[in-house]
């Protein structure tokens, strides 16, 4: 095991140990090979409610995952409906999954247009809303200090078409503190724990196509200017909602990459599915497809650099996000995961294992 594998498990809370496949044994789901100690953690984004109510679920979660995230429990509208009042149950019940199957968890999101409080709204002037920006991070960030090995701080800081580097996604942070939201937000996130990973998340990167170009400029753009700040910034989260129809940038991306990698940032792979409304065929020939895809957008990334760690949007076709916005015009089911609905893997599981076990 080599010194910057430790430093990695390290620093996404990897714990050694099997507990969470001894626990499975009997489940009646397959335990996961062993395989080379160097693999790059594999995780998923995690629903409270499917974890509660579905024992298969919580099996398939503890017999992959590495690491996991909630995909909503930690966001602004799940924990801090009303100013001042926190609700930590549902982001608990995951936090408590993770200790005890020895799990890493990633923490999504603090600073992020969507999924925001009415109460917001209310907020009328740049002193409160840093008051207000920089209290709910303390507060979030420090109750899972220890646990939660790397935070989103700020997602998707960019708008969907941006029409120049400097341009921001108009929010109430955005509104009132302007381009400063992001270095308050993650001074306040590393002043509440100094030893977690803090990222910046954005999506629509990795395509080719002038607007996916003006992204990558744009993020380029907010990354040059928090490392010239000395912002504790140590990674950029690469979302990968990949659109099967869309073709990937190999070239630019992997020169995106290697360039973040040159500024000593780490990369980490957040949200990868593959959104397969218009993919034709039966269901073996879009599973491939839908591999395919996701071994393009891997190609370009790992060319580059080997990620920290590669997380699906949701682990099982069973509960997916993709069909909220893009759901299959013939009645079938989306297949944008590495787990059928049945909790069977596909070929795009085996894909991530594929990059997972390559060398560093
Ligand atoms: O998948 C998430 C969905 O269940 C939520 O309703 C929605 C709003 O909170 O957020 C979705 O997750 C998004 C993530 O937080 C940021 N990147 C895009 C994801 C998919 O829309």
């Amino acid at each position: 095991m080599t010194d910057s594998f430790l430093t990695r498990r390290a620093a996404l809370g990897l714990l050694a140990g099997t507990a969470a496949e001894a626990m499975w044994q009997g489940s009646g789901v397959a335990a996961p090979a062993a395989g080379p100690t160097s693999e790059v953690p594999y995780g998923a984004a995690i629903s409270s409610y499917a974890l509660q109510d579905d024992p298969a679920y919580r099996a398939a979660v503890a017999t992959y995952c590495q690491v996991i995230v909630p995909e909503s429990e930690m966001k602004w509208d799940d924990l801090h409906r009303n100013r001042g009042e926190y609700h930590f149950e549902n982001a608990d019940r995951i936090a408590d999954f993770a200790r005890q199957h020895h799990l890493a968890l990633r923490g999504h999101t603090l600073a992020w247009y969507g999924a925001m409080p009415e109460w917001v709204n209310t907020i009328s002037t740049a002193a409160e809303a840093e008051r207000e920006l920089t209290g709910h991070i303390h507060t979030v960030v420090s109750r899972y200090r220890g646990l939660v090995s790397s935070w989103d701080v700020v997602n998707e800081p960019i708008p969907d078409k941006p029409v120049g580097v400097t341009d921001l996604r108009p929010f109430v942070w955005s509104r009132f503190l302007e381009e400063d939201y992001i270095p308050i937000a993650f001074r306040a996130a590393a002043a509440a724990d100094p030893k977690a990973m803090l990222v910046l998340n954005e999506y629509d990167i990795e395509y080719v196509g002038a607007r996916f170009r003006a992204r990558r400029d744009a993020l380029r753009h907010i990354v040059r200017r928090l490392l010239d700040r000395n912002v504790p910034l140590h990674a950029v989260g690469l979302q990968a909602h990949l659109y099967a129809d869309r073709a990937i940038d190999r070239d630019g991306l992997q020169a995106f990459v290697s360039e973040l990698k040159g500024w000593g940032l780490k990369i980490l792979i957040t949200e990868l599915d593959v959104i397969d409304d218009t993919l034709p065929g039966p269901e073996q020939a879009r599973d491939a497809a839908v591999a395919a895809k996701a071994d393009d957008f891997l190609e370009a990334v790992f060319a580059a650099c080997r990620p920290e760690t590669i997380i699906t949007w949701g682990l099982s076709d069973r509960y997916t996000w993709v069909p909220t916005y893009n759901k299959r015009a013939d009645g079938r089911l989306n297949r944008p995961l590495p787990l059928d609905d049945a909790m069977k893997p596909k070929p795009l599981m085996a894909v991530i294992d594929r990059y997972r076990r390559r060398a560093a």
